[in-house]
Order: structure tokens, then C-alpha cells, then sequence
């Protein structure tokens, strides 16, 4: 695992366009900080979502009916999931995320409160294709919540709802958050709070960098960048270079590589993709789901959908 990790740093950190995925930013610094923005006034995406489920809560239950196992696409600390289990009662739970310690420690905590739903951790890539041949047969209910689709580009969206909507064999089926397209001025504060969080937040993804690979990143050379591109409809998150600055990279099979950053330059660390209702729907009945239902709040700002197999 930690060499794949270094090899992919290694060629997004010297392609043309440097790069960092942001699968990085979620060491257990980053993991923590991501939580506090979610406590932020201007990050209003989970709170938006959280009252969308809440207020809803009866009527989504009702379309999805129970189920027999609720799997969670990036399951963090699984307490959204959790709020799922009195309407939906999944007889198996299985979370699955890329941060392994973090999960196993929210799943057996969870576990002790649910003693009698059956649950697993699974830390994986959601990036990649998945299968679950052992329970083919049951009602599956996947949940991606937060958004998190948001970081895949329009193209890998696609293939990963087609990925669910097959895994579903025809029972079950998706119930996903998303961010909406809004005014600019909302958009950008989410992703440039006054009290420097997501800064923090970005930033920090060169320490974890640094602790993965041996490099020697220096924060004080670095500035969070954020701004949303209207063409591509999406946040993008960069790294920019306050001065020139060179970085040493120790390589695996060869010399040190360094890499020469000039004032201005930038490291992508994310997209977050900003979808339309009407857009996403479409999206999600050409991946192959029957029917779409819907359900926002009052200004717009988020969507929950279920997208029935
Ligand atoms: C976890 C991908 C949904 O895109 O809003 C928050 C990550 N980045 N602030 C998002 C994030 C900066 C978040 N997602």
C-alpha cells in the first residue's frame, strides 16, 4: 500500500500540471480538521444535508424500504449512517473508507450500540471498481453522503454510478448527497473560511506528504487557493507558491528528484464538483437506475437523492 501511495505521489508531483489527489488530505491531522469544517457557519453542505435527511427522514425510508445491508461509500466517523438504521433496519452494515484506523475504530464503537446489526470495515479506494459477490442476492442500499462525489471528474461519476447500479441487480440502490450550482459568492466562502480551517486543511496535505514520501515541503512557502472555475462547474483547490522554492523529493529507484516551484506556481489538491438537479438526475437514470427521487432545502443549496436499481 505505502509504496503505491509514494509512486503515485511521485508522478502527480512531477507531471506537467503538479498534482496532489485528495485521498491525501485525510491523515489523522486532516481527518480531524475536516470535521471542524464541517462545524464551520460558511461550510453549509453538511449541515444543509443533515436537515434535508432529517426533515425527510420518514419519506425517504418509506421509498427505500428496509433493506438487508447498508453499505457506507466513505464512512468517516459513520454517524450519518447510523441515523439510517431505526428508519431502514439493515441487518448488515458495512462501512468502507480510505482511512483505515479511523473507520475500525467508529465501526466497534457503533457496534457496541447495535448489537444486533451485523458490521464490517473495509478500507478501500473508492476510486477503483467494486464487487460484492457474497451478497448478490440481498437488498442493497448504498450511501455516499457529504457530496464526496463531488471530487470525482463528470466522466469517472458515471462509470462509478454504473459500478452501483450493477451491483444493485435490480434491488435496492443508491441514496447520495450532492452539492448544487449557487450563487458565486456562497460557493467561495465555503472553501475560504475566515478562520483558516480549510487552509489548515489544505496545507496539512504537505505535512502528510511529507511523513509518506520523506520530502521536505516547507508550509511557510505555501498559501491555500481556492476558487471556483464556472466553465468546469467545480472548486478547485490549489496549492500556490508564495516565493520560489525547491523541493526534494527522495525517488525509490533513482537519485533525489527536485522539483523547482516558481513564486505563483500551484499544486492541485481538488476538485468539488457543483451539479444542477436536473443534470444530476440525468446523470444518475443513464447510469442505469429506474427512478430518481429528490428532496433539497428551501434555498437550494444541496440535493439528496435515492436512485432506486
Ligand atoms: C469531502 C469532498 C465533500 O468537496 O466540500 C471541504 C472536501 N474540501 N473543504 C468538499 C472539502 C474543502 C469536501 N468533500
Amino acid at each position: 500500500m505505502k509504496s503505491t501511495l509514494i509512486q503515485e505521489l511521485e508522478s502527480s508531483l512531477t507531471a506537467e500540471t503538479p498534482a496532489i489527489s485528495p485521498k491525501f488530505f485525510y491523515d489523522e491531522v486532516g481527518s480531524r480538521l475536516f470535521e471542524v469544517i464541517t462545524l464551520l457557519n460558511e461550510y453549509y453542505p453538511t449541515r444543509t444535508e443533515k436537515w434535508i435527511m432529517d426533515v425527510h427522514q420518514s419519506e425517504i425510508a418509506n421509498i427505500i424500504g428496509d433493506c438487508d445491508v447498508l453499505i457506507d461509500l466513505g464512512a468517516g466517523n459513520c454517524a450519518k449512517a447510523s441515523r439510517l438504521f431505526k428508519t431502514i433496519h439493515p441487518k448488515q452494515y458495512r462501512a468502507l473508507d480510505i482511512s483505515k484506523e479511523y473507520l475500525e475504530f467508529a465501526v466497534s464503537d457503533l457496534q457496541k450500540q447495535f448489537p444486533q446489526i451485523q458490521m464490517s470495515a473495509h478500507a478501500v479506494d473508492l476510486s477503483l471498481p467494486m464487487s460484492f459477490p457474497d451478497i448478490q442476492d440481498s437488498k442493497k442500499i448504498f450511501f455516499y453522503p457529504g457530496s464526496s462525489i463531488g471530487n470525482f471528474d463528470p466522466e469517472k461519476a458515471d462509470q462509478f454510478f454504473m459500478n452501483i447500479a450493477h451491483e444493485c441487480h435490480g434491488n435496492g440502490g443508491l441514496l447520495i448527497g450532492v452539492d448544487l450550482v449557487k450563487d458565486l459568492k456562497t460557493l467561495e466562502l465555503a472553501y475560504n473560511d475566515p478562520l483558516g480551517v480549510t487552509a489548515a486543511f489544505n496545507l496539512n496535505t504537505l505535512l502528510n506528504v511529507n511523513s509518506i514520501m520523506g520530502s521536505d515541503f516547507n508550509l511557510a512557502d505555501w498559501e491555500h487557493y481556492a476558487f471556483f472555475n464556472i466553465s468546469d462547474s467545480r472548486i478547485e483547490m490549489h496549492l500556490r507558491a508564495l516565493r520560489d522554492t525547491t523541493v526534494r523529493l527522495p525517488l525509490q529507484e533513482s537519485q533525489d528528484h527536485v522539483i523547482n516551484f516558481k513564486a505563483g506556481d500551484v499544486i492541485h489538491t481538488e476538485n468539488s464538483y457543483k451539479y444542477t438537479q436536473e443534470h444530476f438526475v440525468k446523470k444518475l437514470k443513464r447510469a442505469g437506475f429506474s427512478e430518481v427521487y429528490c428532496w433539497t432545502d428551501p434555498k437550494d443549496y444541496f440535493l439528496v437523492c435515492f436512485a432506486k436499481a
